[in-house]
């Protein structure tokens, strides 16, 4: 194999396949049609996910790019129905006070469409929770590792984890109750772990309704120089 050094560090030929032109437009356009189909769905059937799938949805979210290559993330996996109650809980616990008094009536207005309240069923309904974390620093060997752009490098892998969960057949809703300290504290997590996400993943039920919304145009967000 092609290599050459770089700082004195290997680095290996890695090219994609050739592909004709209009193989790239269908790619391209294929992969779009298939995402535009995802919707934030919160309604589950119990129907459980094999293990391999899941281990597959969070490898591909670990091919996400990040800061200096640190790979900032960790991902938990809840099955349990005894930790899905502990954190459907505490977050309603959270979400009915955020409702009730955090959240200013604006904010409940731009809400109203998506039909959300302070009840999470579908914290306990889903099959499983993947609750991420960002890591402020690593730990290797007993030694603090810098981290860079954390949460931007977590977000770029929650966006693939969706992508996959959405591309695997199933759905998602990206939950971040606020505050969610709670999450750190039920899953045991050390101190520079911080939550991030929360995703309920799993079958949409069977007849699941979710708002009539539209996406804006491409001539709302691109701006061509
Ligand atoms: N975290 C709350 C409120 C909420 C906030 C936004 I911004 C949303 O897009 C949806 C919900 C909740 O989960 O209900």
């Amino acid at each position: 194999m092609k290599k050459k050094l770089i700082n004195g560090f290997e680095h290996i030929a890695y090219s994609r396949p050739d592909i004709s032109m209009e193989k790239l437009r269908e790619n391209a356009l294929d992969f779009y049609q298939s995402m535009n189909q995802r919707r934030t769905v919160r309604e589950f059937d119990s129907r459980p996910i094999p293990k391999a799938v899941i281990e597959h949805l969070i490898l591909t979210a670990g091919t996400a790019p990040s800061g200096a290559h640190k790979q900032p993330w960790t991902f938990c996996l809840v099955e349990a129905p005894e930790i899905k109650r502990r954190i459907r809980e505490a977050a309603e616990e959270e979400e009915r006070i955020s409702y009730s008094s955090r959240m200013p009536d604006t904010w409940k207005e731009d809400l109203k469409p998506l039909g959300t309240d302070w009840r999470k069923p579908f914290l306990e309904e889903a099959p499983c929770l993947i609750v991420v974390f960002k890591q402020s620093y690593g730990v290797h060997q007993g030694k603090k590792v810098q981290h860079y752009y954390v949460s931007e490098s977590v977000g770029i892998a929650c966006g693939f984890l969706i992508a996959a969960i959405h591309q695997a057949g199933l759905v998602t809703v990206t939950h971040t109750p606020s505050p969610m300290n709670f999450l750190g504290e039920i899953l045991n997590r050390p101190a520079h772990e911080k939550p991030f996400l929360l995703l309920p993943v799993g079958f949409a039920k069977s007849e699941t309704f979710v708002p009539e919304i539209s996406r804006k145009s491409l001539e709302e967000i691109l701006v061509r120089y």
